[in-house]
């Protein structure tokens, strides 16, 4: 039987375990990369296991989230980053190089290799045919210091695309149809592999902005061949020798098939506020528009911000749109600069932001109340923007360009002769923003300033826990909502006592002020419980208020994996009706002495007398870390 491209990357690096689905595997990690916001964690944790020297092929740690510098917080983090990165053999992307999965893909992307980054859109490398993971900064630090990333052997979804995509159709409308299909949780525990005809007709940047998507479905990893698009994509960034040709066997079996007829799509819209909200833009009509933004991991290429470019030249933003554009990396910024089309960006009336996430994080450019904000990016979840009754739709380079000028949601079909840019034959190459560790390590002396605290260290679990539910809540709870982002809560990224305050802000101001009140607590959620980033302090700030439990009807897999390095037990109801028999408030019993053995555990609700019985789903492994407050307790515990 024949082996698709995700079974062949996972067995050259199965270290252990079987590939079953659904079955606890260890693979090894040949690359990481870190951002800053989650960054200054995962290198104070791997500063914590006390290994001198990264043990990967590659680490690379970028600073492109924090970048508004309002307070000293933000420029002190970007400091320990330089520092702790050339003390302990990690490559420093500085601020102004650009935003991580950008860089990563034009710069060190190699096909065929693993790569762990502590950001949800690392798939974004598969674009080039990488087994890219996002997962929680822990994760990637245990993975630095040479240990192997554990994860349920996803099964393989095989994509077939045929057809080509018509004029003014792009990448952005062929994941937003696949998320219209599938749905937000449409991924979850698998590996999208894409095949067929189609494949051909897509350049590496558009097969990233498809991948970088993969995340918004729930999957583990999306992944395309490493074919000749990818080797002219590879030599064009002065980096042939890094190809190599990846290919699905013919006769290859996958677990799960969809085809999608490219020739078909049409351009869509992501409406508000979740990214499977899709339609094409002719059903959802003209809406007015106040703000268009355009940038971030998904859609920041030298051919997207091209095409925004010819749109715009040598015309006006509407009067009533504010036009944001943030260019994906310095070499995409510089090459726009050089050829003249940011000339045409610029006399167009667009406000040009650093080369950074941004807006699509709530770093500034937060849109006017009850404003309608279009953005080429790949979140649109309530309140992310900063405003917390902005509409975000999300949409293609093209549709966005072409609304700024119309001044509401436009089809861009309707602006006539489409614009062709073909994939330059040579970028721009300067690594100088990207600096090396440093040859003796010795010399370099780690700057932590005041925002730098020390990592809280959990307890070990107690046999039986007694507490209260601090917040029940439905489905598709975004770690958005547990952990809000924004320019005002990011800076606090290395202070949990501070940052914790904001858990669950959004939803129930009062809930750090409860949980602390009471001493923790459990959390009761719906289905696709923490969908989205990877940020592992939606699970460190909940355990810092004594969080004990999550009871949900299903997980996202990385917050369920941060959960669970973190000491929280990640409880799934096996009769979705008992969900109904908990309220907030409700006093619960749960006993964990039996966890190992049983694989479930009872929950009794003291309000109402009633026994659940929950699945914890944990491997023996898992169990133990729970059992020991979290992974830093339990690889202390072994080391010792
Ligand atoms: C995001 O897009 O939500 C982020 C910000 O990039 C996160 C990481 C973070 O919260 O720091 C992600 O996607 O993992
Ligand atoms: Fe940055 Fe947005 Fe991409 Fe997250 S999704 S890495 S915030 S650009």
């Amino acid at each position: 039987m024949g082996e698709n491209i995700a079974q062949k990357i996972i067995k050259a690096h199965l270290v252990s375990g079987q590939m079953e689905p659904g079955k606890e595997i260890a693979i090894k990690i040949d690359q990481t990369l870190t951002q800053d916001a989650t960054g200054t964690m995962a290198y104070l944790q791997f500063e914590a296991m006390g290994v001198p020297r990264v043990k990967t092929r590659l680490s690379v740690s970028y600073v492109d989230h924090n970048t508004l510098q309002t307070g000293f917080e933000n420029a002190d983090d970007h400091r320990f980053l330089q520092t702790v990165a050339a003390k302990h053999g990690i490559y420093f992307s500085r601020p102004g190089n650009g935003i991580c999965h950008q860089v990563h893909l034009e710069r060190f992307g190699v096909p065929g290799q693993t790569l762990l980054g502590s950001d949800s859109h690392t798939p974004t490398g598969g674009g080039i045919g990488m087994l890219a993971i996002g997962a929680g900064g822990l994760d990637v630090a245990v993975a630095m210091g040479g240990g192997p990333f554990y994860l349920n052997m996803p099964k393989v979804l095989n994509i077939k695309l045929t057809g080509h995509l018509q004029p003014w159709v792009s990448a952005k409308d062929i994941i937003l149809e696949i998320l219209r299909i599938l749905s937000v949780k449409g991924g979850v525990g698998k590996v999208i592999e894409y095949s067929g005809p189609g494949v051909a007709t897509l350049s590496v940047p558009e097969r990233a902005t498809i991948t970088n998507m993969g995340a918004e479905l729930g999957a583990t990893t999306s992944i395309f061949p490493s074919d000749e698009v990818t080797r002219l994509f590879l030599k064009a960034q002065g980096r042939e020798q890094d190809w190599q040709e990846i290919k699905a066997d013919e006769d290859a079996v996958y677990d799960e098939y969809l085809e999608i007829n490219l020739s078909e799509l049409e351009p869509m819209v992501a409406q508000p506020h979740s990214p499977d909200r899709v339609a094409k833009v002719k059903e959802v009509g003209p809406i007015a528009v106040n703000q268009v933004a355009i940038g971030s991991c998904t859609n920041s290429s030298f051919t997207d911000m091209m095409k925004v470019a010819g749109i715009l030249k040598g015309k006006k933003v509407h009067p009533d749109v504010s036009l944001v554009i943030s260019p994906g990396s310095k070499q995409v910024f510089e090459m726009l600069a050089r050829n003249g089309a940011l000339a045409d960006i610029i006399s167009a009336g667009a406000r040009i932001l650093e080369s950074a996430c941004g807006p699509c994080i709530g770093m500034g450019q937060s849109p006017c109340s009850g404003g309608i904000s279009l953005r080429t990016f790949n979140r649109n979840f309530e309140g992310r923007s900063g405003t917390a009754d902005a509409q975000i739709y999300l949409v293609s380079p093209e549709v966005a360009a072409a609304s700024a000028i119309k001044g509401v949601l436009t089809d861009p079909r309707d602006l006539g002769a489409p614009i062709e840019i073909a994939q330059p034959e040579k970028f721009l190459i300067d690594d100088s923003m990207v600096l090396p560790p440093a040859e003796d390590p010795s010399t370099v002396e780690v700057v932590r300033g005041p925002n730098i605290k020390p990592l809280p260290i959990n307890r070990e679990l107690p046999e039986k826990v007694e507490c209260s539910v601090l917040l029940k809540v439905g489905d598709n709870i975004t770690t958005d909502h547990i952990m809000p982002a924004g320019a005002k809560i990011l800076p606090l990224r290395s202070n949990i006592p501070a940052i914790s305050q904001y858990v669950f802000s959004a939803i129930d101001p009062t809930f750090a002020e409860r949980a602390l009140a009471a001493g923790g607590g459990f959390i009761v959620g719906g289905h696709n419980y923490g969908q989205g980033s990877s940020r592992e302090h939606a699970a460190l700030a909940p355990m810092y208020l004594g969080v004990k439990a999550v009871l949900a009807k299903s997980f996202a897999r990385i917050h369920r994996a941060n959960l669970i390095n973190f000491g929280i037990v990640p409880l799934t109801f096996i009769n979705e009706a008992d969900y109904d028999a908990i309220g907030q408030g409700d006093k619960l019993a749960i006993d964990f002495s039996k966890m190992a053995e049983a694989g479930k555990v009872t929950v009794t609700n003291l309000a109402n007398g009633k026994e659940i019985t929950m699945e914890h789903g944990l491997s023996p492994r898992q169990v133990d870390i729970i059992k020991a407050g979290g992974l830093l307790n339990y690889t202390k515990k072994q080391n010792s």
